[in-house]
């Protein structure tokens, strides 16, 4: 099943609204067949490995991240393809959400296959949050939050300079993420200081380009910044407060990006949910981190830990409400990764998600 998942994680960027699905059919305690869902619309694991396998599959075990659809979609269902193939046994990591599709397991028992659950393993499927959070009942987008951080917690040096706390693998990281999202947003203090695109430079080409979001509340971003400089397809929301003159708002939409009117992070989140943002990776600054962890509104933590100290800067998550040890929230932790050569980079990359 860990397999699956790494091979599940190959659609990074290219299947929403759909989900990332990884198959691997086992005969005898070998691998003969393996498959991931590549493209939106596109052939589901399940047939792709079934294709790979042949003969093979009969009789044989099918390791599947998502229960196999039971649906006629844009591909026909997964479990007729299954039964077809005279596979004996499925373990599914995950159930199928999409009330559309959902049914496969109940399916594959009827026709006589082994169906088994795996355990739940929240940080194994992690990767297929924009998939899962649309049946997650939430007025909401699901929130990320990046920071690059020192050994001492500060996102820049007391000049106030955050390019680069990490190094060349975890840039090319960051922009493998952006992929994965349908906004990038930073805080205007941080696109005015770093003079931010927001758009993905990196080896996945996002199906659909991520919508390029800033909070600005105080209005101050103006035309000449690059962001709006018209070099992307990716669209720009800029969110002021209600304080923000007419036009100053003009001097925005002026510039090519469309304005939302919000004085709080929860009712601009509604607002970018309502425009059909499902999914936003926030990289940033500080203080927009600190105010949307002290609101409660982020789903998930991407902390890249930089071997290096400042003694002074600018800190990460600033204004959260002190809590005593034995009651501030533990997150999960889903994933530490090392980025690059540790000769050259050594940046950690820690996943949080809420418990
Ligand atoms: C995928 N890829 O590998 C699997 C999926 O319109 P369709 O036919 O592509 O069906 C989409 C639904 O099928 C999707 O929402 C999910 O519930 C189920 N399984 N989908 O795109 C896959 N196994
Ligand atoms: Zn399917």
């Amino acid at each position: 099943m860990r397999r699956a998942h790494e091979l599940a994680l190959r659609g990074w960027g290219r299947t929403f609204p759909n989900p990332m699905v990884g198959a691997v059919i086992v005969a005898a305690g070998d691998v003969v067949g393996e498959g991931w869902h590549g493209e939106y619309g596109g052939l589901h694991a399940e047939t792709v490995a079934i294709a790979g396998a042949g003969e093979r599959a009969r009789g044989a075990t099918l390791h599947v991240t998502l229960e196999p659809c039971a649906h006629t979609g844009k591909q026909p269902p997964c479990a007729d393809a299954i039964i077809a193939a005279g596979i004996a046994r499925v373990v599914i990591a995950v159930p199928d959400p999409n009330p559309a599709a959902a049914g496969g397991a109940d399916r594959l028992r009827a026709a006589g296959i082994v169906v088994e659950m795996a355990s739940p393993d929240p940080a194994a499927s992690a990767y297929n949050f924009r998939f899962l959070h649309q049946y997650a009942d939430s007025r909401l987008p699901y929130v990320a939050v990046k920071l690059a951080v020192s050994m001492d917690a500060m996102i820049a040096d007391a000049n106030g300079r955050s390019q680069w706390i990490s190094g060349t693998a975890a840039l090319e990281w960051v922009h493998w993420l952006r992929a994965g999202f349908g906004a990038i947003a930073v805080g205007a203090r941080t696109a005015v200081a770093d003079d931010v695109q927001l758009t993905v430079r990196g080896r996945v080409e996002p199906r659909i380009p991520p919508v390029r979001v800033i909070f600005d509340r105080r209005g101050t971003m103006s035309p000449g910044h690059r962001v709006f400089a018209g070099n992307s397809d990716a669209s720009v929301v800029v969110i002021v407060g209600s304080g923000v003159n007419q036009a100053a708002r003009d001097r925005i939409e002026g510039a090519g990006a469309g304005v939302v009117v919000a004085d709080a992070l929860g009712p601009a989140l509604e607002s970018l949910a309502i425009a059909g943002i499902d999914s936003v990776l926030v990289e940033g600054g500080g203080r927009l981190a600190g105010a949307l962890m002290r609101d409660n509104l982020v789903d998930r933590v991407y902390q890249v830990q930089a071997p290096r100290w400042l003694g002074s800067g600018i800190p990460a998550w600033p204004g959260i409400e002190p809590a005593a040890l034995g009651d501030a929230a533990r997150w999960r932790m889903l994933a530490v990764e090392l980025l690059g050569d540790p000769d050259i980079d050594s940046d950690v990359v820690i996943a949080l998600g809420r418990r």
